[in-house]
């Protein structure tokens, strides 16, 4: 499965939960308050040892937080397990650009260009202080530390124009630290990669 999908899906799991949990919790929070109001409940009872609720209220919870786990590790692991035919490029963040090293050590900056229907591995490092390489399109956020190997990879599906951001605050040029990811048929790609910059 593309990791965007299985990505998306915890996503929606978890957000479509904690909806249902809030209205849940709300509603019966407000019935409570107006149901045993003082005026209509003047002495409160004295409720104690609900075997059977007390494990409902235990277990259920805890499936829930278990799926939820198990949903998003399963998406994490879709974004760790890098196809083995993938195409490696080298990435690297510097104060304030990033850098792309290709097969044929053609190098780019701030412009990643891929052909569609690949794998493509990103070996991410930092060239001094850490900065975060973020692809939203593809899911992907993943650190650049000096002196450290990271990785992280996407399945380029579809041609067009994606954003690339620096998402750790790395020093005054930060927030101009912005690239394009470019997807581009194969024959277009391996045309540009012979060219001269
Ligand atoms: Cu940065």
């Amino acid at each position: 499965m593309n990791p965007v999908q299985g990505v998306d899906q915890a996503f929606w799991y978890i957000l479509g939960i904690s909806i249902v949990l809030l209205f849940g919790i709300t509603v019966v929070m407000v019935y409570f308050v107006i149901r045993y109001r003082r005026s209509k409940n003047p002495v409160s009872s004295d409720i104690r040892d609900n075997y059977l609720l007390e494990v409902i209220w235990t277990v259920v919870p805890t499936l829930i937080a278990l799926s939820m786990f198990y949903v998003g590790w399963t998406s994490y692991i879709g974004l760790r397990a890098v196809p083995e035919d993938a195409m490696e490029i080298e990435v690297a963040g510097q104060m304030f650009s990033w850098l792309f090293v290709y097969e044929n050590d053609k190098e780019t900056e701030n412009e990643l260009v891929v052909p569609q229907g690949e794998a493509i591995k990103l070996n991410v490092t930092s060239l001094d202080v850490v900065h975060s390489l973020y692809i939203p399109a593809f899911r992907i956020k993943v650190d650049a530390v000096k002196g450290m190997d990271t990785y992280a990879w996407f399945y380029a599906d579809k041609i067009g124009e994606y954003d690339i951001q620096c998402t750790e605050y790395c020093g005054v040029g930060h927030s101009a630290m912005l690239a394009k990811l470019r997807i581009v048929p194969k024959a277009e790609y391996l045309k540009w990669l012979d060219e001269e910059e």
